[in-house]
This record gives C-alpha cells, structure tokens and sequence, in this order.
C-alpha cells in the first residue's frame, strides 16, 4: 500500500504532506487495503491513534482523534440552523459525520452521498465505532456522485455538509465557486453548508479563495479552527456559507448538550475566533 514501508524499526506509513514534509505512524497491521474504482482503500492499526482509514495513502480518520473532525464539521452548522431537519452529507462515507448528526433531536432525515462504496463496507467492517450510525433508521445512504445529487435537487436541504479528501482527484470539484452556487441552489431558505477546508498553514491560497467565493454567494461566510493531531500541522480548517443564520449570534442557552467529547457551547463561539495570521484569509 503506499506510504506503508517496513524497516528494521517496525511498519511505518508515511503520509507525504509536501515536497519537504512527512508525516509518519508506527503500524502495528496491516487490517485492510484494497483498489476501488476511484482510490486505493486502506485500514491500518497505528501504535498511537488506534485503526486508521487511509485513502490514496492520506490519512482520513483514526479511531483516537476523529472525535474532534467529526463534531466540529457537524455540531456548528446543527446549532446554528434553527430547525435542521434535512440533512445532506457528501463524501464521509466512513460515518463519522452522520454519527454526531443523527444525535440532534431536530434531525428528521440525514442523506450521505457517498461515491465510494468501498469506503463504506471497509468503515463498517473495520471501523464499528465510527460507521455504526449508518444503519440508524434516518440515515439514507446513496453511493453516487455528490456533485451530480447536488445538480438534481433545488431548495431540499436545511444543512448540506461536505466531508471530503484533500481537494486532489475526484474531490477537486468539491471546491470550486461553481459547486458552491449548485450547494446554494440545493438548500433551503435558511440553509448552511460547511466543508472541512484543509490546513491554515499549508493551504492557504485554497482557504482564501474558498472564503472569496463563499462571500460572493452567501450573506454570511465564516472559518472556524480545531485540533486535529493526525492531519498536517494540527491546526485544521473549516469553511461555513450560510443565507441567514450567523454561528456567532447562537443563544448559547438553546445549545443542546448531545455527549461530544470536543465541542461544547463555549467552544461554538471560541472556534469562531481567529489568529491574526488566519484572520487575514478573511475577504
Ligand atoms: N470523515 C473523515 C474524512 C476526512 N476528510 C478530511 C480529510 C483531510 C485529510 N487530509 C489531510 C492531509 C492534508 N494534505
């Protein structure tokens, strides 16, 4: 499998960030790895983060840190719309995502729209803790392409959510204007779209375009930050476009308690705060 090398210190996979970064995890197995039709599929079990997904040798989630991704990417748009009740999730096919979704009591209906079906089968067998909320009875789960799903529905989704790989491949046109207008279409009103939006210190062109477009679309564009240890610098990214509801004007007091172990009321407002050096990505 790429990035996975033996040597005389164990198995190492070695995620290769840039021309001058590697990041790289002590292996204890290797659970899973196959060829799909749009990337190679990986499980390994790391010494440090426990199971970990991999695709096209880049890390995706582990079973130690994706608490953190997982609520950020959910819980501000969910507290922020004041009545989401249909959800779309595009990409995330591991679960993780429809897992905290599915726990907000105004949630009706979750869609995942996957275009992977072996991320799915692999997340179910080998990751139990992140996937098991895909059978739960309002999640519907499409294997398609969630570009064209967003072409075909106008006005349908409260919350659209783009849980995507890095913006190479098959994801690049999940970060493009053109997507973001066809995602302003596809939801309602009052509705609000978040996408995991890379690395502050590495992609920092990408964040500011992204802020760019979503500015000319939406009357509300925000970034907001957590800690992710696997992926590279931490420092993690979120991009959020809204039509009417601003995340920072939430009544902390009608945020629900929904057992997360990384997001909480007080760190909705504090995630909103930027450093100076990512305040100025800001349009
Ligand atoms: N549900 C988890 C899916 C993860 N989506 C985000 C993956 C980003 C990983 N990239 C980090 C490496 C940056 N080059």
């Amino acid at each position: 499998m790429e990035g996975l090398i033996y040597n005389m210190k164990g198995l190492w996979f070695t995620e290769l960030q840039n021309s001058g970064l590697k990041i790289s995890c002590l292996a204890n197995k290797t659970l899973h790895w196959e060829k799909t039709e749009f990337q190679e599929v990986g499980v390994i079990d790391t010494e440090i983060f426990g199971r970990m997904l991999l695709l096209d040798g880049v890390i995706q989630t582990t079973v130690e840190d994706e608490f953190v991704y997982h609520e950020m990417i959910s819980m501000i748009a969910l507290n922020t719309h004041p009545n989401p009740e249909k959800v779309l999730v595009i990409g995330g096919g591991d679960g993780g995502s429809i897992r905290e979704i599915v726990k907000h009591p105004k949630v009706k209906e979750v869609t995942l729209c996957e275009i992977d079906k072996g991320v799915v089968e692999a997340s179910e067998k080998y990751l139990p803790e992140i996937s098991f909320a895909l059978a739960d009875p309002k999640v519907r789960l499409l294997i398609a392409d969630g570009i064209k799903h967003i072409q075909e529905h106008e006005n349908t989704y409260d919350i659209i959510i783009v849980d995507s790989t890095d913006p190479v491949g098959p994801a690049v046109g999940l970060f493009s204007a053109d997507f973001y207008k066809k995602i302003d279409k596809a939801l309602t009103a009052e509705g609000i779209f978040v996408a995991q939006t890379e690395s502050p210190f590495y992609n920092r062109d990408l964040i500011s375009r992204i802020q760019a477009d979503l500015s000319d679309i939406f009357k509300v564009n925000k970034l907001f930050l957590a800690n992710i240890p696997t992926y590279p610098g931490g420092l993690w990214s979120f991009s959020l476009g809204s039509k009417k509801h601003d995340p920072e004007n939430v009544n902390k007091d009608n945020i629900p308690d929904l057992n997360t172990k990384y997001y909480s009321k007080d760190i909705h407002f504090s995630s909103l705060v930027l450093p100076p050096f990512v305040k100025e990505l800001m349009p």
